[in-house]
């Protein structure tokens, strides 16, 4: 069993004007997919692996036989969380009174919810991510490096931020504080209550 790009459920240009057609395009079509190829190129040395999914490889790294593991990181990583990521974007949603609740129950406010996350994304030094996480119940920020992905630390991320360059370059060029101000318009509440279940 190969692993395969997910369909990506809207237009390239679904998410203008925050995200561009262009970077959506690149972005899944390329990016993503040369995570899914490099994935499956790695999973030829231990077929033994290839019929598990994405999200046990990362969960167990551990168990990944070392010659690959490093590969399976970088490229298993960067498969799950883009997968993720197209899935928790859409246009004008509200946010549940659930995850409203949630969140304000472990950050104050979300204000200062969308504060500490938001310093999270910034923050991030070199490529990586911000997310939102559940840890032992509790919503927690963090962010990580590359494609590190937080369930391989035992959390289970409910909302994720691209802060790669190649996520944002062509349209806000170095401003990542603006991409990141820009996607908060973006956030697919749905999904991320979804998430937490
Ligand atoms: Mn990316």
């Amino acid at each position: 069993m190969k692993h395969e790009l997910p369909k990506l459920g809207y237009a390239y240009d679904a998410l203008e004007p925050y995200i561009d057609a262009r970077t959506m395009e690149i972005h899944y079509t390329k990016h993503h997919q040369t995570y899914v190829d490099k994935l499956n190129a790695v999973l030829e040395k231990h077929p033994e692996l290839q019929n598990k999914k994405v999200e046990e490889l990362l969960k167990d790294l551990n168990s990944v036989p070392e010659d690959i593991r490093n590969a399976v990181r970088n490229h298993g990583g960067g498969h799950f969380n883009h997968s993720m990521f197209w899935k928790l974007m859409k246009k004008d949603v509200a946010i549940p009174e659930k995850l409203a609740a949630a969140i304000d129950k472990d950050f104050g406010s979300f204000d200062n919810f969308k504060k500490v996350f938001t310093d999270a994304a910034l923050n991030r030094f070199g490529s990586g991510w911000a997310w939102l996480v559940l840890n032992k119940g509790k919503l927690e920020i963090l962010s990580t490096a590359n494609q590190d992905c937080p369930i391989s630390d035992g959390k289970i991320p409910i909302l994720g931020l691209d802060v790669w360059e190649h996520s944002y370059y062509i349209l806000y060029n170095w401003r990542r504080a603006d991409y990141i101000s820009a996607w908060w318009n973006v956030v697919n509440w749905e999904e991320v209550e979804k998430n937490m279940r």
